[in-house]
């Protein structure tokens, strides 16, 4: 089966204040995340988690997740919003929204899905099937790829015991849908369960960054094999690679010149590189391997 998938590399500007939205429910909330106490039954909740799965925040002690009791409600609807305020990025020919999520519901009977307005409120698209503004989503291959609903509803559902990254990437670039010409869009993350109880815990979402980019490259792959995924991007101290599964070969790193600054040995899915070593700047990682050939990625430091 073909599967293609988009390599995003970000460059972040951090010269411009302006340019960056955040919320971890901890100290820096410029980022103001509202829940509709007007909805009937909405559980989200904003603190620190005391469940079973969902014992810690991905910063502590803070974050969102659905709550009431250890596990979720039948028949629930519940959302929470926020305003991405476009006029910081205009600068900017993409912008950026990424956020860590944990998640434990009833396998494509529950689960839970992202939505944007583009008029103030009047009308919501699920992202992930929007035709107009679609943003590119980069989820992490280790964590829950998206999935249908029995209702038809494309979203996350089913169980990841760990906090994975997920990035959404609106531009202006080759192969992008437009940027919205608008001052603000407005993003909702909406939870919804069927009429079947079970004794699962919800979702549970942090660190939400959203901050304006220029890509220095989208970078289309094809084929059974995608590569490797690079996380964080940019990084600071450390980055890690996961390949998906156990690759054996060797690890190159370059820096922009093409001189390799490091170069092992490995065997194994997945690995963490120190980069507390390498100055700011963009560089190449390659894998060569025997059997499953040369894979590269570009990833950027930023400290
Ligand atoms: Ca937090
Ligand atoms: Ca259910």
């Amino acid at each position: 089966m073909k599967s293609t998938f988009a390599l995003v590399i970000i460059l972040t500007v951090t010269s411009s204040s302006l340019a960056q939205q955040f919320n971890n429910f901890e100290i820096n909330q410029n980022l103001d995340i509202t829940i509709d106490t007007s909805l009937e039954n909405n559980i989200w909740t904003i603190g620190s988690p005391e469940k079973i799965k969902f014992k810690t925040a991905y910063s502590v002690p803070n974050a969102i997740f659905t709550d009431t009791s250890i596990t979720y409600p039948d028949n629930n609807f519940s959302t929470f919003q926020f305003t991405i305020d476009q006029n910081g990025f205009w600068m900017f020919p993409y912008f950026v929204l990424q956020f860590h999520h944990k998640m434990d519901t009833e396998y494509k009977r529950d689960g839970g899905w992202i939505e944007a307005s583009y008029d103030k409120g009047m009308t919501w698209q699920n992202i992930f099937t929007d035709t107009v503004f679609r943003p590119m989503v980069q989820i992490d291959p280790s964590g829950l790829s998206l999935d249908t609903l029995y209702t038809g509803e494309i979203a996350f559902t089913g169980t990841q015991d760990n906090f994975y990254p997920v990035t959404l990437c609106w531009g202006n670039g080759e192969g992008n849908p437009p940027i919205p010409n608008v001052d603000s869009v407005q993003i909702r993350f909406v939870f919804r369960t069927d009429s079947i109880p079970s004794s699962h815990e919800g979702w549970m979402l942090d660190n939400f960054d959203v901050y304006g980019t220029l890509i220095d490259a989208i970078a289309e792959k094809s084929g059974p094999d995608p590569g490797f995924y690079l996380y964080p991007n940019p990084a600071q101290g450390a980055i890690s690679v996961l390949f998906g599964k156990e690759m054996i070969g060797r690890v190159d790193i370059f820096d922009s010149h093409a001189r390799i600054v490091r170069s092992f040995p490995c065997q194994t899915d997945r690995l963490t590189i120190d980069t507390a070593f390498l100055p700011r700047g963009i560089y190449s990682i390659r894998f060569t391997g025997a059997d499953t050939g040369v894979h590269s990625n570009q990833f950027l430091i930023i400290e």
